[in-house]
């Protein structure tokens, strides 16, 4: 998943003040690559887990992982320990590539595993060797996704779906060399990894970092001197642009002029992961001139509907499918609900809800080592059943919702209830409980968890116990209200109705 760039001396990569070329980071990461080699031919698929701050070097580990013909894990840089454990061992890696800053933090646990440890800076040396050559339908990178299961799954893209994922982006927006992104995004998910770096880098254009996301710096970006002949583009979650209307909000009025005016300069702002309200995307507008490019994505299938580049981005939808992305919306039977395949020609009132189901050669390959899980994924006929449901409206697809109260999207984030719970009931003072995600202005969607106490007579410290959960799951997982119930609703087969648990947290 390399590309062929014409002017090497062209700037790839901005961080940390520093600028690197194409010319830089080819060679760098044909080092990486034959480091990771050593006296290998191929890394043949083996799994090379990296936890590298955004930035060239993240870029080079990757490549030189592509290079070398392994399998790219990227770790995320503020998981808890236990959270990065479970994906060293269910992927089996046996490489651990790390910046200096994550190499206390995890050298022991490579050790024990008797797996190769990499520091970047410290154990490199300047090597070439002879690459392999790789065919597209081999693996190249697994994500982590939580699901409908109570652990993450790894999602497994091959070089050939990475080719048609970021093909289909470049040309439905415009991409090119004079492309000058700002990435805030974290890099172990595909809105980073493939919207932000992979299609501005694939196009030939520059991609600068910050290492996480913080308003004042995204504001000082656009108003810092613009590159010679360079477009800016910025893409983002809707939490993101919640929390930069947020900070305007609080500038002075000479210094919001003076932002107003350098993001009107912009080629393209994006928003997706997760819905893009109205309220924000019309106040966006007001702010920077820009009325937001929303689509709709997955970790399994990267992009799949957008709204166009050229023509109306219309509020509250998603758009239309991208070029060679099948999309379909089924019942519960499995039966289209669209008489007519071509979005374009429905008219209004004839929408009626549906699953969305995907198919095209962006479509990932299969959930790692969980072949029942790949394959109820699938319909028969080969189609990747998102769990989104979703009405057609006069040409743009709409989303509803999802067909499962059993998955959370909070700051951009997909969390899995049945993960939180799992870890909840391990608490000594917890006999039971559920996890729902409640509407929330800011994040989408916040995460509550409803509990049943042992001692339902004793109070709950609920400060001690979010410390307690944030030694074992990523901080965006642990919730952020607590309720102690003396039983949870149920249906007559004993289910938690979570839909009916939800309004208890107003009361
Ligand atoms: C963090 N905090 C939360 C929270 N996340 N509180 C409630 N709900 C959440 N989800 C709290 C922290 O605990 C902390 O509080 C405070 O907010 C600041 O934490 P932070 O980590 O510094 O937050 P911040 O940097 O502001 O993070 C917000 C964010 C981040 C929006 C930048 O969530 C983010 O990067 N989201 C993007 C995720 C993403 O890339 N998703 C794409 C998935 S791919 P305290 O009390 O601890 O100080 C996909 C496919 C597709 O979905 O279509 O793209
Ligand atoms: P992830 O598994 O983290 O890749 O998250 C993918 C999920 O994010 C999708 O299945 C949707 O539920 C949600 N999503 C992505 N983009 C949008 C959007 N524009 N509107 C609503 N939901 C979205």
């Amino acid at each position: 998943m390399i590309w062929s760039f014409p002017d090497p001396t062209r700037t790839a990569i901005l961080a940390n003040g520093q600028s690197y070329s194409f010319g830089d980071l080819q060679q760098a990461s044909r080092h990486m690559a034959a480091q990771l080699l050593a006296n290998q031919s191929d890394l043949n698929e083996r799994r090379v887990a990296f936890m590298v701050e955004p930035g060239f070097d993240y870029v080079r580990v990757q490549w030189g992982i592509w290079l070398a013909g392994g399998v790219g894990v990227p770790l995320c840089t503020t998981h808890p320990l236990p959270a990065i454990q479970y994906v060293l061992d269910d992927t089996g890696a046996d490489v651990l590539v790390v910046s200096p800053a994550f190499a206390n933090l995890l050298r022991d646990d490579a050790t024990r595993r008797h797996i190769r440890f990499i520091v970047l800076g410290e154990d490199e040396t300047s090597l070439e060797t002879l690459l392999p050559t790789l065919t597209p339908d081999r693996r190249a990178m697994i994500l982590y996704t939580s699901g409908t299961t109570n652990l993450p799954k790894g999602v497994v893209t091959t070089h050939a779906n990475l080719d048609a994922q970021t093909a289909t982006l470049l040309k439905a927006w415009s991409y090119s060399t004079c492309d000058h992104a700002l990435c805030v995004l974290p890099l172990h998910h595909v809105h980073g990894i493939v919207n932000v770096v992979s299609c501005t880098l694939r196009a030939g254009g520059t991609v600068e970092f910050l290492s996480n996301f913080s308003a004042q710096a995204v504001f000082d970006w656009f108003r810092a001197n613009q590159l010679p002949n360079r477009d800016r583009v910025f893409m983002a979650v809707p939490t993101i642009y919640f929390k930069l209307i947020a900070h305007f909000d609080t500038l002075p009025p000479d210094e919001q002029t003076a932002i107003t005016g350098a993001m009107r300069a912009c080629r393209l702002m994006v928003s997706g992961s997760a819905a893009l309200p109205v309220s924000v995307m019309e106040r966006w507008e007001a702010i920077s001139g820009h009325r937001l490019l929303e689509r709709y994505g997955m970790t399994e299938i990267g992009m799949a509907i957008s709204n166009p580049y050229m023509g109306e981005r219309r509020a509250g939808h998603i758009g239309q499918p991208l070029p060679g992305v099948g999309i379909r919306l089924v019942d519960d039977a499995g039966l289209d609900v669209q008489d007519d395949a071509s979005p374009g020609e429905s008219t209004p009132g004839d929408a009626s809800p549906g699953e969305i189901l995907v198919k095209g050669d962006n479509v990932f390959l299969e959930y790692w080592q969980r072949p029942d899980a790949t394959e109820a994924a699938f319909t028969p006929d080969g189609w990747f059943r998102t769990g989104d449901v979703a009405v057609l409206e006069t040409g743009y697809y709409r989303i509803l919702g999802r067909n499962s109260t059993d998955i959370i999207k909070s700051g951009g984030y997909k969390i899995s209830a049945l993960e939180i719970e799992e870890v909840l009931r391990t608490h000594p003072l917890v006999a039971d409980c559920s996890v729902v995600g409640l509407p929330n202005d800011e994040w989408g969607e916040l995460v509550a968890a409803a509990l049943v106490l042992q001692h339902p007579n004793t109070p709950l410290d609920t400060a001690q116990l979010s410390t307690w959960l944030r030694e074992q799951l990523p901080a965006y997982k642990v919730p952020r209200r607590f309720l102690a119930l003396p039983d949870l609703p149920r249906n007559a087969m004993g289910k938690v109705t979570k839909n009916d648990l939800k309004p208890m947290f107003n009361d």
